[in-house]
């Protein structure tokens, strides 16, 4: 291994530039003479707007326009579009109802857009946007989900009769419903899965500049997948040609899947750009964003285990209702549904599964991906349930899920809800974590915490996940509407020096790193002399972007076929310089040589004589060293850990400190093993502010009340343990590089092990159950309905 090739910790080279100021982000570009926009939103979260009056505001000081949906309607332009489809178990397609990008008619939560002014200062058009009178008549409002369902609910579209978007199933009832007949123990598990809001560290923007003398819209945003929000964008809403329509999104400061989707600021903006001729921008402010940017989450589920005497799995149901919001937002339906429902076998080999999900509409923030997206929802249900069951069988709760592993040898292996794991050796990833915790010294450490009077828990959970979202063609069988697959270019210049251009696109994760490390690692070519292009639908090749941790598994495996590209050219050109037969070239990290002798070339040389063909087969061979390829592999990957947490709990404050935390994970092989620790540590840290802290709360009026940093509480580093890590490496046989996803494993695996952790150290009180996030009150009251008798522990 060199020490910048695969497998090297090399520090990140985007990190320079970050570190000292010099990223850029969208709201750090500007175009000379642009305007700025400000949306007007509804402060209700249902009501019918009876009028708008945007004759003041149109008059106002520095204003250039003010648009409602009177001028989306004349225009005649789209709606949002929906990338994933539904199809119910009775054959019928999903509810789709109209998203219009400002609203016509009717608000349907609190945030919705009415009105966008645009003047030619931020705060001419702040001023101008508190002189547009919207006159409201307020609805009742459905918030919960649990609520939509009920009879007397208010209902939020005409189409979607119990406010239901869709009814969906997976597994087989029947066969589910008789391994329960035959079970020994059934555990029972009613959970909420609460609603978060993202909060990346850059709020969204965007900057739409029309060109008159080309006829060329480039909008500059904060997109986790530029070429997905053109083809929306332009194709759906706004009609604008792909050719004529540039999508640029620079540094991103964070998304956590709050970036993957078109957005109906971007389009308002392109649309008006295109209407007035002009330059406008906007950035979100933070307030905003907590009602605009797209919430994650927020699921009601009862479900049921079943189990033999011998703690053996034999079936699974649940039934889950998924809040989706006031509108279906491009990819909400994928993520309660087979991005959720899909991993219900877990890491087991329970053989009958049957899960049904109700999806419905509320009036709030619509609902979409969030680091993990369905997946920690899936995690924290079965290893919530299977812990509850050990403590009700009495059986240590690894040992229990090891009674119940999918074997090393018996992959692939086909689950009964659909996927078909590619690799894995779970026992031995367990083995590491409970090493690494030091799990036989536990009963010691819980008995020192008591000394300090605290009581200690541990918690496990398992994760596995599919990431690498792609195969087209399974995703189009189950409602994709769009490829995903990934594609990269690698450019030689001609004095060796190269350029990847890749369809993904960091926001955080290293690609600037990790992709140079791998055609550093192929090629020979030194690091420093590689550079990673994203996020640019002019300079890159049609690419489907960052989520579902599919960038190296996908994008890094389309940039290996580049690279293989490379050689196979390489060696035609290596042969004619070195005068031999191309069968006879054989290549190693950077130099082409002929078999059994040592004459050889490198590949700068290569290069050069490719762009400067002075001596070159032109007769059989193009000049220029530049290959393009597109990577559609046949499955997902299945990453997959081990995660332990340990918390303390004060039961005078019911304050709960996670004083240790192990995660064991198998990402197959792995590139960057500080970028991969960096990813884990990020992910556990989200979920551990899922498991204690965050929660988006509205009131019954449909009010975000936790609407602000000072409602919402995001984890800060002092509410964090040292994360301790390590490995298992099954590497993953889909890909050419052996790799599965890291992103947002963390973040799935994190929150049941800290709430089974809770509910551990609260075992002396009696308490089996505690919903997330578990809070100081929602702790002191579990612990002070049930006070333990006198000695008891
Ligand atoms: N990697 C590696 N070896 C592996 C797997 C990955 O070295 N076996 C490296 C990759 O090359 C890449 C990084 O680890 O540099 C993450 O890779 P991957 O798992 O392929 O995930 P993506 O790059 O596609 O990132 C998406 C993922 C998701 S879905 C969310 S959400 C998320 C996340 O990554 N959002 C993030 N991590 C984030 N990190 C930051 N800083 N900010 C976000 O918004």
């Amino acid at each position: 291994m060199s020490d910048t090739g695969i497998g090297a910790s090399v520090r990140r080279k985007e990190d320079q530039r970050f570190i000292t100021g010099a990223g850029r982000y969208v709201d750090d570009i500007s175009v000379r003479g642009q305007t700025y926009a400000v949306f007007v939103r509804s402060p209700h979260a249902h009501a019918t707007i009876k009028s708008i009056d945007t004759k003041k505001a149109k008059s106002a000081p520095g204003v250039v326009a003010v648009l409602t949906g009177d001028d989306v309607a004349a225009d005649k332009i789209g709606g949002m579009p929906v990338g994933w489809g539904i199809t119910q178990p009775d054959g019928t397609p999903m509810v789709e109802p109209a998203w219009p990008i400002l609203a016509q008619g009717r608000v349907r939560y609190m945030g919705d857009m009415v009105a966008c002014v645009i003047a030619d200062s931020l705060a001419a058009a702040r001023d101008a946007a508190e002189q547009v009178t919207i006159d409201y008549a307020p609805l009742p409002a459905v918030i919960a989900a649990g609520d939509a369902v009920k009879s007397n609910a208010p209902q939020i579209w005409e189409q979607a009769k119990s406010n239901t978007c869709f009814h969906w199933q997976i597994g087989d009832k029947a066969a589910t419903d008789a391994a329960f007949k035959g079970a020994a123990h059934v555990t029972k598990l009613e959970i909420v899965n609460q609603r978060l809001i993202p909060n990346a560290m850059e709020p969204r923007a965007a900057l739409a500049n029309f060109d008159r003398s080309t006829g060329e819209l480039t909008l500059h945003c904060t997109a986790q997948a530029p070429h997905a929000v053109r083809l929306l964008i332009g194709a759906f809403v706004l009609q604008q040609p792909e050719h004529k329509f540039r999508v640029i999104s620079p540094d991103v400061g964070g998304g956590f899947g709050s970036k993957i989707y078109p957005y109906a600021e971007y389009a308002v903006l392109c649309w008006a750009a295109r209407k007035l001729g002009i330059a406008i921008k906007w950035t979100a402010e933070r307030s905003e964003s907590f009602v605009s940017d797209a919430h994650g989450r927020d699921h009601v589920t009862t479900a049921e285990l079943a189990l033999d005497a011998n703690g053996k799995f034999l079936g699974f149901r649940s039934n889950t209702i998924a809040n989706l919001g006031a509108y279906l937002s491009a990819f909400a339906p994928l993520i309660p549904t087979y991005l959720y429902a899909c991993l219900f076998a877990g890491q087991y080999t329970t053989p009958a599964i049957f899960a049904h999900v109700q999806a419905v509409f509320t009036n709030t923030t619509p609902v979409d991906a969030y680091r993990g997206a369905g997946r920690p929802e899936a995690t924290y249900l079965l290893e919530r349930i299977i812990e509850k069951a050990a403590k009700e069988m009495k059986i240590d709760p690894a040992e229990l899920r090891r009674r119940n592993f999918i074997k090393p040898d018996a992959f692939p292996y086909q689950t009964p809800v659909a996927l078909l794991y590619d690799s894995g050796n779970y026992g031995a990833t367990l083995d590491k974590a409970l090493k690494l915790v030091d799990y036989a010294n536990f009963a010691k450490r819980r008995a020192d915490s008591e000394k300090r009077g605290k009581k200690r828990g541990i918690g496990f959970s398992l994760p596995i996940e599919a990431t690498g979202a792609a195969p087209s063609a399974i995703a189009g069988q189950l409602g994709a509407r769009a490829g995903l697959y990934e594609s990269a270019e690698i450019r030689f210049n001609p004095t060796g020096s190269v350029t990847v251009f890749s369809g993904s696109h960091s926001h955080g994760q290293g690609h600037a790193t990790t992709f140079a490390q791998v055609v550093s690692d192929i090629l020979g070519v030194p690091i420093e002399n590689i550079d990673i292009v994203e996020g640019d639908t002019a300079r890159t090749q049609f690419g489907m972007g960052t989520y579902g941790s599919r960038s190296l598994s996908v994008g890094g495996s389309a940039i290996v076929k580049a690279a293989d590209k490379i050689i196979a050219k390489g060696k035609k050109i290596a042969a004619h310089l070195l005068e031999a037969s191309e069968a006879d070239i054989e290549f190693d990290h950077g130099t082409f040589k002929v078999a059994g002798t040592d004459r050889n070339v490198n590949i700068a040389q290569v290069a050069f004589a490719a762009y400067v063909p002075h001596n070159y087969p032109l007769e059989t061979l193009e000049p220029g060293l530049n290959e393009q390829a597109f990577f559609d592999p046949t499955n997902f990957n299945f990453p997959n850990g081990a995660h332990i947490a340990e918390v303390e709990v004060d039961p005078e404050t019911g304050v709960v400190e996670v004083v240790d935390f192990v995660a064991v994970d198998d990402v197959g092989t792995i590139i960057n093993p500080m970028i991969v620790d960096g990813q884990i540590h990020g992910g556990v840290a989200q979920g551990i502010g899922q498991a204690l802290y965050e929660h988006g709360v509205y009131d019954a009026s449909g009010q975000l009340v936790a609407g602000s940093f000072m409602d919402y509480t995001m984890p800060r580093a002092d509410n964090l343990p040292n994360i301790r890590t390590d490995k298992t490496v099954t590497p993953c046989p889909m890909n050419p590089l052996g790799v599965k996803g890291c992103g947002e494993i963390g973040t799935i695996g994190s929150p049941p092990a800290v709430i089974n952790a809770v509910i551990d150290a609260l075992s002396a009180y009696g308490v089996t159950d505690m919903d997330m996030p578990a809070t100081p009150q929602r702790v002191w009251q579990a612990i002070n309905k049930a006070r333990p008798a006198a000695g008891a522990r």
